[in-house]
């Protein structure tokens, strides 16, 4: 048992990556370039990657049943669209593997109040009406660090909104290893960069790029098609001046710097190698550089992702075996939990 449990005696633990999405619909650009595409690339170099589509999480909001089941379904498909490949990476649902939820229970009392009440996410969420949002959205983030925790993750790639609940996660295996004398969960390290680590809103450079924002033109959806996508960025917001020819000329230009960094990402090039090309040049001709860049990557995962949907048992499959393989790991990583904390 104690070869699935990476402590070894000198507690360093395997390179492990865990990171998840909601299937709460309407897969965003900021989604995509934030997060699934870094899975991809990290699944391809030296780390065991497991992926996870956290629908526990969705149902903090309110989903309808079968707009979830179907959700569920798509955003495993994006995934497997992306470039994730299953027979590499560990690919299932959160719900599959209850040991998420058992661990959760246990992270909810290790959590302080005060901690969680700082989580600015659960403000922006919850908004003006906190009093009526569910306590599953409250204890979000103690899921979360479970999520991650259940594999002794030690790496976890997510959008720079996801910053704060990542310490959450440190601060509660700490907190954890700390009270019951052990070195049991790792620290982990989140994995957070690159020029799209907080794609912004199409309609305001201030504003996180969001599936909930109630503007579809402040957002490139994954299945927008390819007159969707021109339309989006000729409307884009931005300024009168030309593009600058390095970084620093982006400051204080939200939007414009929203967009070469978008571009950037979508490219595989640094933000500097960017201006190089496009410096001097004005919104007009930068922008349908940009929709062709767009429709280029988006194209081809929208119609993969419709041909996996055309074969649900074959996908229903790969979820099942994944969630064998991620419950092989996770179960005994609870048993010494509840082992830890005096659970007979
Ligand atoms: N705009 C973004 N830029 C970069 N990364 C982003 N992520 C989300 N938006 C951006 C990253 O995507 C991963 C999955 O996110 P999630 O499904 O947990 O939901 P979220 O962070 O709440 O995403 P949304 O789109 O903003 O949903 P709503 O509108 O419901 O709040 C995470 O790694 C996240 O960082």
């Amino acid at each position: 048992m104690d070869s699935v449990l990476q402590n070894d005696s000198v507690g360093q633990f395997k390179k492990r990556v865990f990171s998840g999405v909601q299937p709460s619909g309407g897969l965003t650009l900021g989604n995509y370039l934030g997060a699934i595409k870094r899975f991809v690339q990290m699944q391809d170099d030296d780390y065991e990657t497991i992926y996870c589509v956290v629908d526990l999480h969705a149902i903090t909001v309110w989903q309808n049943p079968k707009v979830l089941r179907q959700n569920t379904r798509e955003l495993a498909a994006f995934f497997i669209a992306s470039g994730l490949d299953p027979s590499k990476s560990t690919l299932f649902t959160q719900s599959a593997v209850p040991e998420h939820a058992q661990l959760g229970w246990v992270f909810n009392c290790v959590a302080r109040m005060g901690w969680m009440q700082r989580m600015t996410q659960f403000k922006d969420k919850a908004g003006k009406n906190a009093q009526n949002a569910s306590l599953g959205l409250f204890g979000y983030p103690a899921l979360m660090a479970a999520d991650i925790l259940a594999y002794h993750a030690t790496h976890v790639p997510v959008g720079d909104d996801q910053k704060q609940h990542l310490e959450l996660t440190r601060d509660i295996a700490i907190k954890f290893n700390h009270d019951y004398e052990v070195n049991f969960f790792p620290v982990t390290e989140p994995v957070i960069g690159g020029p799209a680590a907080r794609v912004m809103s199409l309609r305001d450079g201030t504003k996180k790029m969001s599936k909930s924002d109630p503007s579809d033109l402040s957002r490139i959806n994954m299945t927008d098609d390819a007159d969707m996508i021109a339309n989006k960025i000729r409307k884009a917001k931005t300024d009168q001046h030309a593009l600058p020819s390095e970084p620093e000329g982006l400051e204080g230009r939200a939007e414009a710097q929203n967009l070469v960094s978008i571009y950037a990402a979508l490219a595989d090039e640094s933000i500097e190698s960017v201006l190089r090309d496009v410096g001097g040049r004005q919104f007009s001709d930068f922008k349908p550089m940009l929709v062709e860049r767009a429709t280029e990557v988006l194209s081809p995962i929208s119609n993969k992702m419709n041909l996996i949907m055309k074969d649900i048992p074959e996908l229903d499959k790969i979820l099942d075996n994944g969630a064998s393989k991620a419950k092989s790991i996770a179960e005994p990583i609870l048993q010494k939990t509840f082992d830890i904390i005096g659970m007979r």
